[in-house]
């Protein structure tokens, strides 16, 4: 499967066509929908959150509630681009000086000055409508595709915050991964720890009236999922690196981690590696999951862990020095709307981007075009697997 996005945050609409879905998903404008509504939440969503009620269109692909087999594709319109029509239409203008809203001051910690060196704008609204996260509703869309194929299919993704603005959650334990997402979808900023959630909420509302933003680490559990997927024989084909890259292609986001990650540079083998258990009924198990699910490229079966750290959001009302590029002079002051704090939303798209990945490589592994042949595959699979 693969997917396109298409779309600038004040343009009029946002796009995405997903190529390679098999035919046979039930599959309703609500699933996704669902999906757009969490995303938009959050405490420390910004001003354009009450503007846009993210809706998908089906146009495409999908007839009866079921998926055809042919490219899917999905429109969500944006609202604000009625405020917008006469600087973001498509149609040529007579006089380039009198459009409104250009921009010659590049944010600090955003795509501008880049883009707009690399692509020839001097307008650096040219760069900032595209790079804007606003386009991450779309690859919502295209994730919430993904999780509707894998929750057919018995696995189930979760995605909930660790950190906000330097306060972590101490208590992350569940019983269940259905329990994790009840428990954070009633959270306003999707953590498990409600002493936590307050002290961020509070840090959340200390950087808003500091005009400043803050960052925060995500985590995105996947259970349910077939051991072997992915690969060791080849580079491009180990899925610890596509879902490293799926994170790491969020905006914002600058590392990743799988399994205890970091902390694994701390600790004697002895202490990292899962050690290996067989029983009748459930097969291959593992004592711990240190390894998040993932060794030699491919999945072991126990649940997949995913984190990944977002930094704060690039657009400030503080004041960062820059350079105007058309004077050259330094000036320290930018103001474009912003969220003071996303990180909550992040989790959503995290979840979005990773059932991404595990749907196309389920494709790729047990069959491409019928479900029906793809969930017989997987449980012949998964009784070899146990018997193995
Ligand atoms: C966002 C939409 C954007 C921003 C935000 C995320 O809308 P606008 O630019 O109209 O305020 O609120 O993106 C950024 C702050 C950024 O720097 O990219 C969204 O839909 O999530």
């Amino acid at each position: 499967m693969r997917y396109l996005t298409a779309g600038e945050s004040h343009g009029p609409q946002l796009t995405t066509i997903l190529e390679g879905v098999p035919a046979g998903l039930e599959l309703l404008a609500e699933d996704i929908n669902t999906e757009l509504a969490r995303r938009q939440k959050g405490h420390g969503r910004g001003r354009r959150m009450q503007i846009e009620t993210d809706r998908a269109n089906i146009t495409s692909g999908v007839r009866h509630g079921v998926t055809l087999g042919s490219p899917i594709a999905l429109v969500v319109e944006n609202k604000d681009f009625t405020h917008w029509r006469n600087i973001m239409g498509a149609d040529p203008v007579d006089n380039q000086e009198e459009v409104k809203r250009q921009i010659s001051k590049p944010r600090p910690g955003h795509a501008d000055l880049n883009g707009a060196i690399k692509y020839g704008h001097r307008d650096m609204r040219n760069v900032l409508e595209r790079s804007s996260a606003r386009e991450t509703t779309v690859r919502v869309a295209a994730g919430a595709v993904a999780k509707k194929l894998l929750k057919s299919l018995g696995i189930e993704v979760a995605g909930h915050v660790l950190e906000i603005g330097g306060v972590k959650a101490e208590n992350t334990s569940y019983d269940s991964i259905q329990q994790l997402q009840e428990l954070t979808e009633a959270s306003p900023v999707r953590c498990l720890d409600e002493e936590a959630a307050q002290q961020m909420m509070k840090a959340i509302d200390d950087a808003k009236e500091n005009g400043d933003s803050i960052g925060g680490i995500v985590e995105v559990v996947v259970e349910g999922v077939p051991t072997g997927l992915g690969s060791h024989v080849h580079y491009d084909r180990k899925l610890d690196g596509k879902l490293a890259s799926a994170i790491m292609s969020i905006n914002a986001f600058k590392g990743v981690e799988i399994g205890v990650g970091f902390e694994a540079a701390r600790k004697p083998g002895s202490q990292v590696h899962d050690e290996i258990l067989w029983s009748e009924e459930e097969g291959y198990t593992r004592k711990t999951n240190n390894a998040g699910g993932l060794e030699g490229g491919m999945t072991t079966g126990m649940p997949i862990v995913v984190r990944g750290v977002m930094k704060p959001i690039p657009t400030l009302y503080k004041p960062l020095q820059s350079i105007d590029i058309e004077t050259k002079e330094p000036f320290q002051a930018s103001i474009e709307r912003s969220d003071s704090c996303a990180v909550p939303a992040a989790s959503v798209i995290a979840e979005a981007v990773i059932a991404w990945e595990l749907a196309n490589v389920i494709i790729d592994q047990f069959g491409h075009d019928r479900m029906d042949l793809i969930r017989e595959n997987i449980e012949r699979h998964e009784e070899y697997a146990r018997k193995f």
